[in-house]
């Protein structure tokens, strides 16, 4: 069986937290471990992990807290590296926030599907897709988006991020993704990476609620940072997926493992 890890990101969701831990019981013969990596939550989402971990003994779980708030993009780069590191063949990713639904990859999961592709990647914009309490600004921004990268891109793109994705060690390996930001813009650029190095992907349709209201705001200017990226990208596409594009550099993406029930 593959060595597959399951990475779940976590900041600030006490409450969801459980709920995404309890929905992955009836799969945990999927995954070698569950990875909670918790970004210095104010509130008890650690806690609430430990506590979870520690009452559900049959379900692999640890609990990692990074060093500092490295942000999603960050987040990810401490799993990627604990993956390339222990030997995993595979890094699922499934967003600690509940927004997700890891049914979504059962089919995945249970086929082996993932083994023909360097990543599967969720899509919130495919026919099958389903959202919940979406706001329809946000459906037509990112649906305008997805449009523009795709004809830039020359090729099918469903989604430029989404909270539930399948990647393959053996192509995180190069670590490509090094100096991506940390921010939650991590994920477009990952988008840009599998054109450029050429990756071979699939996506696949997801369930995906919205529960906070995200600011109006905050959508406009993170369209206009996206927007002066793909630019960016189209423009030069070796200097700009290698360049420096952190607004603050870290050396290293320090994490401590705060409980495992795993017998390493
Ligand atoms: N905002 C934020 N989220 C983080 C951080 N570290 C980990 N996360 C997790 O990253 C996931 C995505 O964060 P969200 O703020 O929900 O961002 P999003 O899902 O891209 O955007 P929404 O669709 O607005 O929910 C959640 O599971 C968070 O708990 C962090 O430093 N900031
Ligand atoms: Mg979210």
């Amino acid at each position: 069986m593959d060595k597959i890890l399951l990475f779940i990101p976590c900041y600030n969701c006490e409450n969801e937290i459980l709920k995404v831990l309890n929905s992955l019981c009836d799969y945990s013969k999927y995954f070698k471990e569950i990875l909670v990596i918790d970004n210095g939550s104010k509130d008890n989402t650690l806690n609430n992990a430990i506590d979870w971990a520690k009452e559900h003994t049959k379900v692999p779980v640890s609990v990692m807290q990074n060093k500092e708030n490295y942000n999603l993009g960050g987040s990810h780069k401490v799993a990627f590296n604990y993956a390339i590191n222990n030997g995993f063949g595979y890094v699922i990713i499934l967003h600690g926030d509940n927004q997700g639904d890891i049914s979504d990859i059962k089919e995945i999961l249970e086929k082996e599907k993932y083994k023909n592709y360097d990543c599967c990647l969720g899509a919130r914009f495919m026919k099958e897709s389903k959202l919940v309490n979406y706001s329809p600004v946000r459906i037509i921004g990112n649906i305008a988006f997805n449009i523009l990268f795709s004809i830039f891109l020359k090729k099918k793109l469903y989604d430029l991020g989404a909270g539930l994705n399948i990647y393959s060690t053996e192509m995180l390996k190069s670590k490509y993704w090094e100096k991506f930001p940390d921010a939650l813009t991590f994920n477009y650029l990952m988008t840009m990476a599998l054109d450029f190095y050429k990756q071979k992907y699939m996506f696949f349709p997801l369930t995906w609620k919205e529960e906070g209201q995200v600011s109006n705001v905050k959508v406009t200017s993170q369209g206009f940072d996206l927007l002066s990226k793909l630019f960016k990208y189209v423009f030069n596409k070796k200097d700009f997926i290698n360049s420096e594009l952190r607004t603050k550099v870290f050396n290293e993406y320090a994490s401590e493992c705060k409980y495992s029930n795993i017998n390493k």
